[in-house]
């Protein structure tokens, strides 16, 4: 564990500092002289306790367009030492500052991400996700550092040459490199112990195609972040208890409530993530929605971590589909895919809106060729399957190895509308 002593507190110790992180926050924020601040903390009261955040205001994504770029700031821009940016889909990016002291953080809380999964100053570690305005790269990068580890920056793009790279190294990965690797055959060279996977939907599917790619003794561990927040490492997984994450909560407090009403959703079940920076300096938010939807876990968790648990992220509110009136998140439909071992990790949900009502296809390939006589059969089982869990019909079209089209830059895109005849795969 990177820092025993804090990520062993025990709860009410912890909550104690969450107290007093939160009043010295919000007694600070009363005193920034600028329009979004003034306005943000009009009426609102000093907070006594953690359990009085929700007397606090919520903030979403739209507050951070309207005060871009430096509208949120808190301190004088000479304190500001870098800035990310995340493109988001539509309008203005959301531009993120940090001062010297929370380059600090986001580092510690990446090196503390690192070593839940595994790593150690020993290991060399291949950053594949992208450098620049993403906070992927340079988060993680700082987080190896920190720890004492090696950081080889090889940043996103030609995976043949990072394959190679990391044959001479030992790394970690994202998917499009495990599946590189085997076209190349060069997968035994490398000897990959962990990898750190997220900032996109993964499911446990995949994470079962990731381990069984890189050999037995491969964990594959995942890590949740965003850049309103800080970047990656705001949760993570532990490798001794997968399934769920914990949160960094002695510098991210974590709430979840009702997309629709805001109301906190009773212990242990779904609703969207809401998280409050207890010491960001340059750029704090309080209770930021992310429109990402999860839910806490409950129990002791054998690594000795006694921050909370949250589930694998369970889709976006935002991204959630309504197909005949029918609810439907991406990533169920992806467990479902996923578990099918013919199949490999690399999928497309196509929603057709070309009739009347709207209709589902998934594009899937198959692992390796020696499946490609069972397309049919595979296609009729995952068909059933899918009726069965979302209720809905679903055409699924089962391709050889290789026939959906890879991301190898940035986010993968798995969902995409059909408007005209045109193939939206291209
Ligand atoms: O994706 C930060 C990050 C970088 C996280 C590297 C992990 C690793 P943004 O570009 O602002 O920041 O995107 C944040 O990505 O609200 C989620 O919807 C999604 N996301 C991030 N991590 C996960 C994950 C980075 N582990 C948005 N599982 C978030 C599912 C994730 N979705």
């Amino acid at each position: 564990m990177y820092l025993h002593e804090l990520e062993t507190l025990d709860r009410e110790s912890l909550r104690h500092l969450q107290t007093a992180r939160l009043s010295e926050l919000v007694a600070r924020l009363k005193s920034v002289d600028s329009e979004y601040w003034v306005e943000k903390m009009s009426g609102v009261n000093e907070v006594a306790s953690i359990d009085g955040i929700n007397s606090l205001p919520f903030t979403n994504k739209q507050e951070f367009r309207n005060a871009y770029p430096y509208g949120m700031l808190t301190v004088p821009m000479g304190d500001i030492v870098r800035i990310h940016a995340s493109s988001g889909t539509s309008g203005k990016p959301t531009i993120v500052s940090y001062t010297r002291d929370d380059i600090v953080v986001f580092a510690q809380v990446n090196a503390r991400s690192l070593s839940a999964v595994g790593a150690t100053r020993d290991d060399v570690v291949h950053v594949a996700y992208g450098y620049g305005l993403f906070t992927g790269g340079l988060g993680l990068h700082y987080g190896v550092e920190e720890l004492g580890a090696t950081a080889v920056p090889a940043s996103g793009g030609n995976p043949g040459f990072q394959v190679s790279l990391m044959a001479d190294t030992g790394a970690t990965v994202a998917l499009i490199l495990a599946e590189r690797a085997e076209e190349m055959g060069i997968k035994d060279q490398i000897r990959l112990s962990w990898g750190i996977h997220g900032a996109e939907p993964w499911s446990d599917g995949l994470r079962d195609k990731l381990e069984s790619a890189w050999g037995g003794q491969y964990d594959a561990c995942d890590i949740y972040g965003l850049s309103e927040v800080t970047g990656p490492g705001v949760a993570a997984e532990c490798r001794e208890n997968k399934g769920g994450l914990h949160v960094f909560e002695d510098h991210f407090f974590p709430e979840i409530v009702d997309p629709e009403t805001g109301e906190p959703t009773p212990d242990g079940e779904l609703g969207e993530l809401v998280i409050t920076t207890l010491t960001r300096e340059a750029q704090p938010v309080l209770r930021y929605r992310t429109r990402d939807i999860t839910r806490f876990l409950d129990g002791e968790c054998p690594c000795g971590r006694t921050s909370r648990r949250i589930g694998r992220l369970a889709g976006r509110a935002d991204d959630m589909l309504v197909i005949r009136g029918i609810n439907v998140y991406p990533r169920t439909i992806e467990t479902v895919l996923m578990a099918d071992p013919a199949l490999g990790a690399n999928y497309a949900i196509i929603v057709d809106r070309r009739g009347t009502l709207p209709e589902l296809e998934a594009r899937v390939e198959v692992i390796d060729a020696s499946f490609n006589d069972e397309a049919d059969e595979i296609a009729s089982r995952l068909q059933d399957q899918l009726m069965e869990t979302i209720r809905l019909r679903v055409g699924v079209i089962v391709g050889p190895p290789g026939s959906i089209p890879r991301s190898e830059l940035g986010k993968a895109q798995r969902v995409f509308e059909q408007t005209s005849d045109e193939d939206p795969l291209g």
